[in-house]
């Protein structure tokens, strides 16, 4: 079944009683039981599987060609799902660019227990592999990362992985499986924020895990299950139908996204544009191996002057775009990292890796495309 069949029809089935095309959404916390231990049905209690939340799961896994999909409360949730495979001594090296929440979890929840984490720019493989050790456990990569935009190659990074018996995760949240399939590349784990284009609306905070091999599958289930960051019924109802149009959805992201980059890149006003379809992009050629179909409707870029001011002013007097919080939803937003999503980086942190404070970053959406641009323009014009 190709992709765009799949988002539709992949892991779905009519439901059993009805035939209802949708499943329905369960809003139930248990299940009777006809004797102690024995359920009516193959339910007993929601926190461990619920049918509507069980029909999202087998769609993301088919979308991710893998066999298991978990879907849990927020995109943090899943990660911390996957952190709860580890023990205190364990070592994780991750990307140094990362989303801001992802960073605060790691430096201000997990390390208190003991895991230790190394970021490192992991378009560099020799400072990724020279970080290795007996005590490494598991690689964290998000491609492309937030907000820089950076192309980890996920292929390279899942033969050193590998080779050194690491678990891989990589967080595809700005790519999707429309553009690239991290398990396929050699992953272990794949990561989303549903919140962000698997569920395309803006309209439910959401998260999944998806993997190849059932033991390591089964042990993720253990931890969504036994610490209990699941999904609802209700919510899981609204990723699976925003997962339908998924690839409807990110061809005109892309269409945009490349269209709002090139615009960016000629404005005298705009220093940098971070965007992995542009030629200039030093992992474009990594970008290219890996994203098929398109880089996506994500775009960072910098001002010419270089000050605070230039991006606050901006922000203030976009009119189609939105300045908000998120992304990968039909409509346009705009975010500044260093006050918003890279709030919880120390300053230090953002100045050693390159998010400075002019940094604006577009989540650019499915609107036509002649009115994003006269906004970006109307909004450049005031700076
Ligand atoms: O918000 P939540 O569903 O918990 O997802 C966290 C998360 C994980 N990974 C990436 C790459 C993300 O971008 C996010 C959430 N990001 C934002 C809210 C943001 O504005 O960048």
């Amino acid at each position: 079944m190709k992709f765009n069949t799949k988002t539709i029809h992949g892991g779905q089935h009519h439901e059993k009683v009805t035939g209802s095309i949708m499943p329905p959404v369960f809003m139930t916390s248990t299940f009777a039981q006809t004797s102690p231990g024995k359920p009516v049905g193959e339910y007993g209690y929601s926190r461990s599987a619920n049918p509507t939340r069980n029909a999202l799961e087998d769609a993301l896994a088919s979308i991710e060609n893998g066999t298991r999909g978990l879907a849990f409360a927020s995109g943090l949730a899943a990660t911390d799902s996957v952190m709860k495979l580890l023990k205190p001594g364990d070592e994780v090296i991750a990307m140094d660019d990362l989303y801001g929440g992802s960073y605060r979890m790691f430096t201000q929840i997990y390390q208190n227990f003991g895991i230790k984490f190394h970021f490192v720019d992991m378009t560099d493989l020799k400072k990724l592999e020279s970080l290795v050790n007996s005590n490494t456990k598991l690689v964290w990569a998000e491609t492309p990362s937030n907000p820089l935009m950076k192309i980890a190659d996920i292929a390279e990074i899942s033969k050193i992985s590998k080779k050194h018996n690491i678990l891989f995760a990589v967080d595809n949240t700005f790519a999707t499986p429309y553009l690239q399939k991290p398990l396929d590349l050699g992953a272990d784990i794949v990561m989303h924020s549903a919140t962000k284009y698997l569920g395309g609306h803006s309209d439910v905070i959401a998260g999944a895990l998806i993997v190849k091999d059932k033991e390591l599958g089964k042990k993720l289930h253990f931890t969504q299950f036994a610490t209990g960051g699941t999904l609802g019924p209700m919510d899981s109802f609204l990723v699976l139908r925003g997962i339908k149009t998924l690839h409807l959805r990110m061809q005109r992201h892309c269409e945009n996204g490349i269209k709002v980059a090139d615009f960016l890149e000629a404005h005298t006003l705009v220093k940098r544009v971070y965007y992995p379809g542009l030629k200039n992009h030093p992992n474009h050629e990594t970008a290219k191996k890996q994203m098929i179909g398109g880089f996506g409707g994500m775009v960072s870029f910098t001002f010419a002057s270089g000050k605070l001011k230039d991006a606050v002013l901006f922000l203030e007097n976009l009119k189609v775009f939105t300045l908000a919080e998120s992304l990968g939803g039909v409509e346009s937003l705009a975010n500044h990292p260093t006050t918003m999503a890279h709030a919880s980086l120390p300053a230090e942190k953002r100045a050693d890796i390159g998010i400075t404070d002019d940094m604006v970053r577009l989540s650019v959406g499915v609107e036509d495309i002649d009115d994003l641009l006269q906004d970006l323009e109307q909004a450049l014009s005031l700076c």
